[in-house]
């Protein structure tokens, strides 16, 4: 049986300096796609809004400041020269950036773009982490809840011989997100992030954030039959530690390559994505096994709604 195989790449990167120009990105963006082509890979992953610093991290009051973080074009000028190598070399890819659409929508957009250069996918991060206003408190912000709106919907999409479907960052975190994309048929799940090593409401997690990383991928794997790929932007950004760790993962749950250092680096790993099948055809039966019947709770409900007190007459 020759199965569907394909060679995935993430294509980290260290830190992105707030003077750094999107020339200069696309400039390591190639490189990394240069080393894919001599590795004959098939998909490389790029991260979360890999052509500029990740700017939610500070309070901007003006917009045109914002805004020049944004893209209003894909490809646009600065990106053009990507699509067009990754064209030539045949080679797949998954981008993250920050879109503002012409009617003033702004997003946190990670795009797929099948190996003869074609836009197949675009999806607008769900989950929104962080805080909406300035939080002078915090040795950095996180404001993307300021910055963005949310999207809503988790789509997958026909592409590289199997299903194929992306999440960004918090996402990861969010079983549902997994859930949602394994109904839609997913068998390849592309990630992007971008973590701080501090997490300030709660640093009692700071010294997890590498075991939190690959638990929630590694589970979304296993629990919906899925291959995970995520891909950081690592190392210390603008005085942000970010956590690196980016990894390809099975639907075993098992970690298949995973990068060694927190700068620009390439790893990648063969896949046959029937093996999807070993997991989605038994365990997670999703037809024969799950009774949303029983699982109302996670639509009805926003929050958490905890048992009536007892009454003792
Ligand atoms: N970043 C973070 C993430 O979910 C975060 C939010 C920050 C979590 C710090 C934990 C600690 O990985 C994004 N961009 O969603």
């Amino acid at each position: 049986m020759s199965g569907r195989k394909l060679r995935i790449a993430v294509g980290q990167l260290g830190p992105i300096t707030k003077e750094e120009t999107r020339d200069k990105v696309v400039d390591r963006l190639l490189s990394l796609l240069h080393q894919a082509n001599d590795a004959e890979v098939d998909l490389i992953v790029y991260p979360e809004l890999a052509l500029t610093t990740f700017f939610p991290r500070w309070f901007i009051e003006d917009q045109s400041a914002i805004d020049s973080f944004f893209e209003t074009e894909m490809p646009g000028p600065a990106t053009q020269r990507l699509f067009e190598a990754a064209k030539d070399f045949g080679i797949g890819f998954s981008l993250g950036y920050a879109e503002l659409t012409p009617d003033g929508h702004r997003y946190n957009t990670q795009i797929l773009v099948e190996r003869d250069g074609a836009i197949v996918g675009k999806y607008r991060k769900v989950h929104l982490p962080g805080h909406e206003d300035h939080e002078t408190w915090r040795e950095f912000q996180h404001l993307e809840r300021r910055y963005f709106e949310a999207g809503s919907d988790f789509t997958t999409w026909n592409a590289f011989g199997g299903v194929v479907g992306m999440a960004i960052c918090n996402d990861r975190r969010w079983p549902e997100t997994y859930r949602c994309l394994a109904l839609g048929g997913a068998e390849l799940i592309l990630i992007g992030y971008n973590t701080p090593l501090h997490y300030a409401p709660d640093p009692s997690q700071d010294a997890l954030a590498g075991f939190h990383n690959h638990l929630v991928m590694q589970s979304g794997a296993y629990q919906n039959g899925c291959f995970v790929v995520g891909v950081a932007k690592g190392g210390v950004e603008e005085g942000v530690a970010s956590l690196a760790e980016s990894c390809v993962i099975a639907p075993s749950g098992e970690i298949l390559a995973v990068t060694t250092h927190s700068g620009d680096e390439l790893a990648f790993a063969d896949i046959d994505l029937d093996a999807c099948d070993s997991y989605k055809n038994t365990l997670f039966d999703f037809n024969r096994y799950r009774r949303p019947e029983a699982y109302s709770a996670i639509t009805d409900q926003k929050g958490r709604i905890t048992p009536a007190e007892e009454v003792n007459d």
